[in-house]
């Protein structure tokens, strides 16, 4: 069996890992995200489905304001705020476990006043003011790889030795998020699938994930509906259809815990928990 690493320690609470991994279900609240943007069109709504995704077992809730499908544009501060915060008040009202997806310090800093416990900056926490917001708000992080924006990252991705590249990133990020006072139980790693790589980039990563979590921290792993999976399905003669492509995402999040991950991220929270319930008792053990 694999050593254990955690508890993550969040805000005001810890989650473990030992006995289960944990699913992060997601609550996109874009008009144009990577595949469910639009979906709620009121705060109600958004809280709503948060509230759904609690019910079938995710153990987090990941609100996100900003989409970072490949090519997506930015947005201002207030419009992120305004989309965000009633939905992270209303889920953490309930004691649900949020997390803001944000890249940006003060969207950070205002979802932590409204009850966030964990801060997911998809741009590995480089910056240094919101470094320095999560430090002080002694909340969870995750820090993401991304080689590159939003924008243009899908444009030319190439790497030496893209999961070695990863890693490294990731450990450098981790030790600058220390030195700003982030405890290093706070920390938890994420390879950034999709972000800056090409499908082949991605299935090295998963492939070899070993390495990345060799690196000791919590590894999360947010693989849901991404476009790599729609490609592998289409190859073999499948519909990439939201169905199929939430079967191959659960596979995908079955095959990352038995890899080492300790957190996947989904939109389809019953499917993936089926699939990493299993791998769960692999890797953890089972008692009936
Ligand atoms: N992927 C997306 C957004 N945020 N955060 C983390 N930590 N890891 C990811 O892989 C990740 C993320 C893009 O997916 P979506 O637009 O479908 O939410």
């Amino acid at each position: 069996m694999r050593p254990t690493r955690g508890p993550w320690r969040l805000r005001d609470r810890a989650l473990a890992f030992d006995a289960s991994s944990a699913v992060m279900g997601i609550v996109n609240v874009t008009p144009d995200s990577f595949s469910d943007g639009g979906r709620h069109p009121t705060p109600a709504a958004a809280i709503d489905h948060g509230l759904r995704l609690v019910e079938r077992g995710a153990a987090i809730v990941d609100v996100g304001g900003e989409s970072s499908r490949p090519g997506a544009a930015p947005v201002t501060t207030a419009e992120e705020l305004r989309r965000v915060l009633p939905v992270v008040e209303g889920l953490a009202a309930t004691g649900a476990v949020v997390s803001i997806d944000t890249a940006k310090p003060d969207v950070a800093a205002a979802a932590i006043d409204a009850g966030a416990q964990i801060v997911n900056d998809i741009t590995g926490l480089t910056s240094p003011r919101m470094r320095q917001v999560c430090a002080r708000a002694g909340v969870g992080v995750v820090i993401m790889h991304m080689r590159g924006e939003p924008a243009t990252m899908q444009e030319h991705p190439t790497y030496d030795d893209v999961v070695g590249e990863v890693a490294t990133f990731l450990a450098r990020q981790a030790e600058v998020a220390v030195a700003a006072g982030i405890a290093p139980e706070r920390i938890v790693v994420d390879p950034g699938i999709g972000f800056g790589k090409t499908f082949a980039h991605n299935l090295l990563l998963l492939g070899e994930l070993d390495r990345i979590v060799a690196l000791g921290f919590p590894v999360l792993v947010g693989l849901s509906r991404k476009g790599f999976l729609g490609a592998i399905l289409e190859a073999a003669g499948m519909e990439p259809t939201i169905s199929n492509r939430d079967v191959a995402s659960a596979a995908g999040a079955a095959a990352a815990i038995l890899a080492g991950a300790d957190i996947v991220r989904t939109h389809d929270v019953v499917t993936t928990r089926a699939a990493t319930t299993v791998a769960d008792a692999i890797v953890r053990g089972w008692n009936r």
